[in-house]
């Protein structure tokens, strides 16, 4: 027997994967596959700190010294650091923004400008770091607006709708990278061993079914009526025939990824006035690129009213409530928030 012919699983490596999808678009100049192999780069470094995280020298303050008499970073400066440095020198970006930094982030003066720009959260639900909790990079990709020169704030105010790519690393039990050029959602597995993405989750589409809904169920009393209404819909007051399990991690990348795999619905409401009025999620950093990976997959992501797609943002930091995943579950969530305005 001929075993090497008996393995039929074709072993594809991101990089691949990019290049293949690129020849489907003659006119593509490469600029947007490079961009994307830069990104998962970037989460190879990244990962290889994320999994030395427990050890001291990578927790504590920005500032302190490690025992080689270095400046000891945070994982989330790290994380920063690490995407920026790899994408300012390219010459592929106009200009980016960071979910870490006030404003947007010029390409230097010495480096050439590019046609693409780059929104990036470098390491969401950060605050999970210190109990070994996974975390996530979630990334966005436009066109510029401005013709040439320095990128300016107006090319990162951009609507999802106009996105050209978007995706997120996970960082958990194994790593993961999974994103969307418009020609549905792939997802990439790190092989350590070998260092390499490999294709593992082809075409990747919400299923028909939901399991799960993910709410910090903790912050209910202060949910509008129809939030609140919402919720025992999900809990069995329904026609989907079951009861949704409960399921919240606190890091989004990691509660979106599993209700993107298993069907579900995600949500971060408003609360009424104050700090979370608008809820806690940023339209740019986290909502528009995953609802676009959601879109991709056949779900949905809207703020309760319209889909999260259409909104135009005013602001690089701006929030927006957030209901997320199967289509379903997300236009219902509509519904009652819609019937409560009323
Ligand atoms: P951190 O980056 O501060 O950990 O926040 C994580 C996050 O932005 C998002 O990843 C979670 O879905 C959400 O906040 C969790 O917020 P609550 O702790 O209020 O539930």
């Amino acid at each position: 027997m001929d075993i090497g012919r008996s393995f039929t699983t074709k072993i594809v490596t991101i990089e691949r994967y990019i290049l293949g999808q690129q020849t489907g678009f003659p006119e593509a100049t490469g600029v947007l596959t490079n961009l994307l192999y830069d990104l998962a780069l970037s989460a190879k470094i990244i990962a290889s700190h994320t999994t030395r995280a427990g050890l001291a020298e990578i927790l504590g303050s920005t500032d302190e010294e490690n025992t080689h008499g270095e400046t000891v970073q945070k994982l989330d400066v790290f994380a920063e650091r690490t995407i920026y440095r790899m994408n300012d020198h390219t010459g592929r970006l106009a200009v980016m923004a960071s979910e870490e930094e006030e404003g947007i982030i010029p390409i230097p003066p010495n480096y050439p400008t590019g046609k693409y720009v780059l929104l990036y959260d470098p390491l969401d639900g950060s605050s999970n770091i210190d109990y070994n909790v996974s975390v996530g990079t979630i990334f966005a990709i436009y066109r510029r607006k401005t013709v040439d020169g320095p990128g300016t704030l107006e090319d990162c105010l951009q609507k999802g709708r106009s996105l050209v790519a978007a995706g997120y690393i996970i960082y958990g039990s194994s790593t993961m990278m999974v994103y969307s050029t418009g020609q549905g959602v792939h997802g990439f597995t790190l092989d350590p061993r070998v260092g390499e993405f490999l294709l593992s989750h082809p075409d990747i589409r919400i299923p028909e079914k939901p399991k799960y809904y993910s709410v910090n169920q903790g912050y209910q009393p202060r949910w509008s009526p129809g939030v609140q209404r919402y919720t025992q819909w999900l809990q069995g007051d329904n026609d989907l025939g079951m009861a949704l399990s409960l399921r919240y991690i606190g890091s989004l990348v990691a509660d979106f990824h599993r209700n993107l795999l298993a069907g579900g619905v995600f949500y971060y409401p408003a609360e009424g006035v104050g700090a979370k009025a608008k809820g806690k999620l940023r339209l740019l950093y986290e909502a528009a690129p995953l609802a676009f990976l959601a879109e991709q997959a056949g779900g949905y992501a809207s703020d309760g009213y319209q889909p999260i797609l259409d909104i135009e943002p005013t602001g690089l930091h701006q929030r927006v409530p957030l209901f997320i995943g199967s289509r379903t579950l997300v236009e219902q969530a509509e519904t009652y928030l819609r019937s409560e305005s009323v």
